[in-house]
């Protein structure tokens, strides 16, 4: 069975069960990149490191914001448009809307100082240019910081590792590997197809201590990756030094990135299409093993549960049939599909924080502009509402009589488990 054809299997068993909707979300991503052929690099690291001015040097152009302090608070995905020479950039939101900026303006949404904590619920960004390097298919990924005082940041680069095919890990030679990127490489290792260390900021040091801090950097990556110093595997280890900000040493950089893809992209793509497939099953391991706990809650606690859910989804009801139907100034108030999605974030949340299990929405990016009356909008909740609880019921038996139904049940689990198996690698 090759990649593909096991990928769409595994789609097929996590599309046929409730618990693992987010994870054959993920699978579909997959299916898609590998369909267009896309290949993601994503630049990770530790703030200040010098990642977004890497971009813009690859790039050639500084179309991206640099600082002195934490600049980065979201994800900007850079991917190839023919004649795209307008400086303009999208900034997708989590509810799925999506804004065209000026480049010149995109600090407002990405920068830690006037996006605190990502208030403004962005999700990422997205830039169109006609750079050369990116021609073929590949997408370039700009992350926070890893390990940023803000959890919200660490843990998309962790997320962004996860969906790419290679990492430009970012290095610098004004301080060592920390005890955060120590742990990041560690767990990510695993799932990212393919590694570039990336050494900055050398036009600060001179060449023998830089010889002395590569050396440095060799020793300890081929510990954190369990690799034998010394070995062919240890000589394979790239480590490239750079000035991001003298433009030294970026053109050797693409030019060895060029060469993979030329040479092997399938083979790397493959391969991170398995590695993260494999976490992707045991991500739904988790999520299944998380919902046989709560099956294990004591009768009383679990019946209140659902009396909160209940509650909760009946106040939900309400609030649907007070949604005014004019607005203020007296016209027709109109509702947006995104608030819908907003909605639904909410709902799932409560599931979590009820149920402990994930029980997520996907957010249709092309329909989130649609715009509802105000009974459709109400209708459409009402019905989320009333579907969601009668989900819930059915996942966790509650107060199903049927002694066949909950065989039925517990067999389809075992059976799911048993095939989620079968696709692990060993
Ligand atoms: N000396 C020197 N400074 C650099 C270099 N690359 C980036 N910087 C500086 O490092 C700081 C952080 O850069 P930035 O690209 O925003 O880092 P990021 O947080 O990793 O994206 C900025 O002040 C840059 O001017 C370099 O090659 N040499
Ligand atoms: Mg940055």
């Amino acid at each position: 069975m090759d990649i593909i054809q096991r990928t769409e299997a595994i789609l097929k068993t996590l599309e046929g069960s409730e618990l693992c909707t987010r994870q054959a979300g993920q699978v579909r991503q997959l299916v898609e990149r590998m369909q267009r052929l896309e290949m993601t690099l994503a630049v990770i690291g530790q703030f200040k490191r010098g990642k977004t001015s890497l971009v813009n040097r690859i790039l050639e152009d500084d179309v991206l914001p640099v600082g002195i302090v934490p600049i980065t608070a979201a994800v900007t995905r850079i991917r190839y448009q023919e004649g795209r020479t307008s400086r303009s950039a999208r900034v997708w939101f989590q509810n799925g809307l999506c804004e065209e900026v000026d480049a010149g303006d995109l600090h407002k949404y990405i920068s830690e100082q006037e996006n605190r904590d990502n208030e403004r619920g962005v999700a990422e960004v997205e830039l169109c240019t006609d750079s050369e390097f990116l021609k073929d298919g590949l997408v370039l990924v700009d992350t926070p910081g890893v390990g940023s005082v803000h959890e919200n940041n660490s843990r998309s680069a962790y997320d962004f590792a996860r969906e790419s095919d290679g990492v430009i890990f970012m290095l610098s030679v004004d301080s060592p590997i920390n005890q955060i990127e120590i742990d990041f490489l560690k767990n990510t290792r695993r799932f990212a197809g393919k590694f570039y260390f990336v050494v900055n900021k050398i036009d600060i040091i001179d060449e023998e201590e830089l010889q002395e801090y590569l050396d440095y950097c060799n020793a300890l990556i081929c510990s954190i990756m369990e690799i034998e110093p010394g070995s062919e595997e240890a000589g394979a280890i790239r480590l490239i030094p750079v000035s991001a900000k003298r433009d030294r040493g970026i053109d050797q950089l693409k030019e060895m990135i060029r060469q993979d893809l030329v040479h092997s992209s399938r083979t790397i793509m493959e391969d991170s299409a398995s590695h993260k497939l494999q976490e992707i099953l045991k991500d739904t391991r988790r999520q299944i093993s998380d919902y046989r706990e709560v099956l294990k809650m004591a009768p009383n606690v679990f019946h209140r549960r659902f009396q909160d859910m209940h509650e909760e989804l009946q106040k939900w009801e309400k609030k649907c049939e007070g949604l005014p139907e004019h607005a203020p100034d007296g016209s027709t108030k109109t509702y947006l599909r995104a608030d819908l999605n907003e909605e639904k974030a909410r709902l799932s949340e409560k599931v979590k924080q009820l149920f402990g299990i994930e029980y997520v929405y996907e957010v249709n990016r092309t329909e989130a502009g649609q715009i509802l009356s105000r009974d459709e909008y109400a209708a459409e909740l009402t019905n989320t509402c009333r579907e969601l609880e009668k989900t819930m019921d059915t996942i966790f038996m509650y107060k199903e009589e049927n002694a066949y139904t909950v065989a039925r049940r517990i067999e389809d689990l075992n059976i799911l488990l048993h095939t989620l198996d079968r696709y692990m690698l060993q």
